[in-house]
């Protein structure tokens, strides 16, 4: 069995919003069109307390994609975003929502970020979707949504190595690009065995 898994399409990496990525909002069509065809679908939701330590903003005299180490390695610093209940956090509004049979959020605890829709970013700590996925009896993945280089690639490279067959739909994902991290992001993918589609 199959699922799709659709990462983190909300209004806040969406052009217009706090972290945008570029032409974020024109694959909400072509997920919602696959999210006809998929038997299960599956959303991750970015969902930060207001206070996050990702947020620059919560680090003196740090700016926005500068790198910082944190306790589990060395971690981005990202524009606040995604702030619980915010209209930034909700999901696109014309992503179609209501196909999705499970939505999982991630990055709620304030101490460490959570890129991956499997385990925050310490890569130990799950968020229970591994065994949600194992008691659907679903083995392969697909995997569409924002941003490219973050949250998707680091979701299908710890799908693969859990175990899932995983297939990323290239066209159906927008990335952010920081000094290179779309093409990094692409060779750790392969490496990894994730098929890019
Ligand atoms: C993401 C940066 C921070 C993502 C989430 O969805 O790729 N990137 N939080
Ligand atoms: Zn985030």
């Amino acid at each position: 069995m199959t699922a799709l898994i659709v990462i983190d399409m909300q209004n806040d990496f969406c052009p217009g919003g706090a972290l945008a990525v570029a032409e974020g909002d024109s694959i909400v069509s072509g997920i919602n069109a696959l999210m006809k065809s998929s038997n299960a679908v599956i959303l991750t939701q970015d969902w930060h307390p207001a206070d996050h330590s990702s947020f620059a903003s919560q680090h003196e005299a740090q700016a926005p994609y500068e790198m910082i180490d944190m306790p589990y390695g060395p971690q981005v610093l990202w524009p606040d975003h995604c702030v619980i209940g915010s209209q930034g956090a909700a999901f696109h509004p014309e992503l179609d929502v209501n196909r999705a049979d499970m939505v999982i959020r991630k990055g709620f605890r304030r101490e460490i970020d959570s890129y991956s829709a499997f385990f925050e970013n310490d890569h130990t700590t799950p968020t229970g979707l591994e065994g949600y996925l194992r008691t659907r009896k679903i083995s392969s993945l697909l995997l569409a949504g924002l941003a490219t280089d973050f949250c998707v690639a680091y979701s299908a490279i710890d799908a693969a190595k859990l175990g899932f067959d995983v297939t990323v739909c290239m066209d159906l994902c927008r990335g952010i690009d920081l000094d290179g991290s779309l093409e990094a992001a692409k060779a750790q993918m392969q490496d990894a065995g994730v098929s890019l589609a």
